[in-house]
């Protein structure tokens, strides 16, 4: 069409409105394109996945301005069920879930890594049958740094009425995951997730109040150069650990890089390969990261980005908790990284037979 007093075209060229489309595919938007319909199931995993976008946007908000808001950072001075010190900030990301969930007809659980025993939301259980399983803030210690930190979710289908509150449906493997993601609060917030269809990564406009499509189908190369573990612990591991990271040091090619945060150490792995390992100490067998809240949602994401993870013996998705907050060794990323560390657990289980 063309402006008659000033000659100017105002058609947009095709090219220019395919641009816009693609720089402007939204969350919500993206999710229903992978689902292929407009069914209520549909409809519900689409708002879910815009209520936690709503919480990551106001976790993010918070942080942004935490250094310069009173009583935003440091401890509460008590303790969570893990035996952790709690934050502020932990406590405002726990609370932040809760209160998006509340009327909204969509989950009626939340199960976080801050609280002891679900908590259930009576008015939402009659017709939302979806239970969301978070870390709210996870890496909290690197908080008073001004470093990066995430938030952790899974979602999964409640099974069963879970009458007397015990939650044992959720004691199932990881295989039962219908979705999973992280934001991550770093230069910029972005938000990671599956629906079982790929991995898909969205960035915040701060401008627009928006994520917007990144980077759809990521995939994780086979064998990558980044190794990632607290080499602190390296005299509390056993010898199998020790053996790995010695062959690190002695081979070309590997590069070590740790942040103390699950989720941009993750990040970074599922972008450009390589291994990201938090194994047991020979005190703590089972490690630090919690299984539904952490390992299982990351190991979810990690298969669809096709990479793996593995307690060292087992895939972490076929890993049945005995308990809510149980933890679990972890060896995440790529295939064939994954697959090296876990032939130095083999060897070390061989010598030890043999004695
Ligand atoms: P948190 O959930 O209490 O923050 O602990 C989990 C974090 C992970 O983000 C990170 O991978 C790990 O703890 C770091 O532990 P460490 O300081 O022992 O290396
Ligand atoms: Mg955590």
């Amino acid at each position: 069409m063309v402006n008659t007093q000033t000659g100017e075209d105002f058609h947009i060229r095709l090219e220019d409105a395919q641009a816009l489309d693609r720089d402007c595919t939204t969350l919500s938007r993206h999710v229903l394109q992978q689902l292929q319909s407009f069914s209520p199931d549909a409809q519900d995993i689409s708002a879910l996945m815009t209520r936690i976008a709503l919480a990551g946007k106001l976790i993010a908000r918070r942080l942004t301005r935490a250094g310069l808001v009173e009583n935003a950072l440091g401890f509460t001075g008590t303790v969570n069920v893990q035996g952790e010190s709690v934050k502020k900030m932990d406590i405002y990301a726990n609370d932040v879930f809760i209160s998006v969930f509340k009327q909204s007809g969509l989950v009626c659980r939340l199960a976080s890594e801050e609280m002891e025993k679900p908590y259930y939301i009576p008015e939402n259980c009659p017709i939302g049958r979806y239970t969301l399983l978070y870390d709210p803030l996870d890496g909290s210690s690197n908080l008073d740094t001004n470093l990066n930190v995430g938030s952790i979710f899974s979602i999964r289908q409640q099974e069963g009425n879970d009458e007397d509150g015990s939650a044992k449906d959720l004691l199932q493997s990881g295989r039962k995951q219908i979705a999973a993601g992280y934001i991550l609060y770093g230069p910029s917030t972005m938000l990671v997730y599956s629906i079982g269809t790929g991995v898909h990564a969205f960035t915040l406009d701060p401008s627009l109040g928006e994520f917007i499509l990144a980077n759809e189908n990521i995939k994780t190369p086979a064998h990558g150069p980044i190794y990632s573990v607290n080499e602190g612990n390296f005299w509390q591991w056993d010898d199998s650990m020790r053996d790995y990271i010695r062959y690190v040091h002695r081979h070309d090619g590997y590069t070590a890089r740790y942040g103390g945060a699950l989720v941009g150490d993750f990040h970074r792995i599922l972008y450009q390969g390589g291994v990201f390992l938090y194994p047991g100490t020979v005190k703590k067998a089972e490690g630090k990261l919690r299984l539904l809240y952490e390992s299982a949602p990351m190991a979810y994401l990690i298969e669809q980005a096709g990479g793996r993870a593995s307690t060292g013996t087992q895939e972490i998705l076929d890993v049945v908790p005995e308990e809510l907050h149980q933890r679990t060794p972890l060896i995440i990323g790529s295939t064939e990284d994954v697959t090296l560390v876990e032939s130095f657990i083999k060897e070390q289980a061989r010598i030890s037979n043999q004695k």
